[in-house]
């Protein structure tokens, strides 16, 4: 298929922070009297923290709130949201997660993180998986978050990688139309499988070796 590199998505994809990023923003919804709920939480996927607070505010009829009022709600969800990250250990990540990408990296593929989370560092840290990637672009690093292309851009640049040679591993519709919007290859897992909106649907992460035709016979 023409690849070099893959680029991971890391919420949803390479470890499960979407039922955190969940527990947080009820907890601060129930505070605050906002309905919340998993189908809310699904349109949060991929999109920024101060995107996520704009979509959970559409079920909020208060008074209006102060740009301070919104910083206040956005930290105070980073603060529970870290509470749970802190938790973490490598066996947050699964065997097969961790043996599907060594294997890729072993077969010579440069291999990036491409995620909309300024938390990226902390989560690589706290699961043992930084040594994993040659490059990380996150949400540090950006001005638009997913669906618009630049996350996975800068991650391609990065590796120095033409993106029409990168394939995308993602769990958002919105990732996928930024893998699509960079030029890119796109993998779908988990959710955004469901919506049969990309190159490949992965029913199993192992998958990834087929499409990129790795040997699955050989030990790493
Ligand atoms: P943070 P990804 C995304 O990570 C999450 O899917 C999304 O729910 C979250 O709002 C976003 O990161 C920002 O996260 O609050 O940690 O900066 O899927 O792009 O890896
Ligand atoms: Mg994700």
């Amino acid at each position: 298929m023409g690849c070099e590199a893959v680029i991971f998505d890391l919420d949803g994809v390479l470890v499960h922070t979407d039922r955190f990023h969940y527990l947080a923003w009820k907890q601060l919804s129930d505070e605050r009297g906002i309905y919340f709920d998993e189908e809310i939480n699904r349109r949060l996927r991929g999109v920024s923290r101060d995107e996520s607070l704009e979509i959970i505010l559409e079920r909020y009829d208060g008074p209006a709130l102060t740009p301070e009022e919104k910083k206040e709600m956005t930290e105070k969800k980073n603060v529970i949201y870290r509470g749970f990250l802190s938790q973490m250990t490598p066996a947050d990540v699964t065997d097969e997660v961790r043996d599907t990408v060594r294997r890729i990296r072993k077969a010579g593929y440069r291999l990036a993180v491409g995620s909309s989370s300024k938390n990226t560092a902390f989560i690589l840290d706290k699961t043992g998986l930084t040594g994993y990637f040659d490059e990380v672009a996150d949400g540090t690093m950006i001005t638009k978050t997913k669906p618009d292309p630049e996350v996975f851009l800068l991650a391609a640049e990065q590796l120095a990688v033409r993106p029409e040679n990168c394939l995308i591993v993602e769990d958002a519709a919105a990732g996928i139309e930024a893998g699509k919007r960079a030029g890119m290859k796109t993998a779908a897992y988990g959710d955004a499988a469901k919506d049969r909106i990309a190159d490949y649907d992965l029913e199993q992460f192992t998958d990834l070796l087929q499409i990129l035709t790795i040997d699955t016979g050989v030990n790493v």
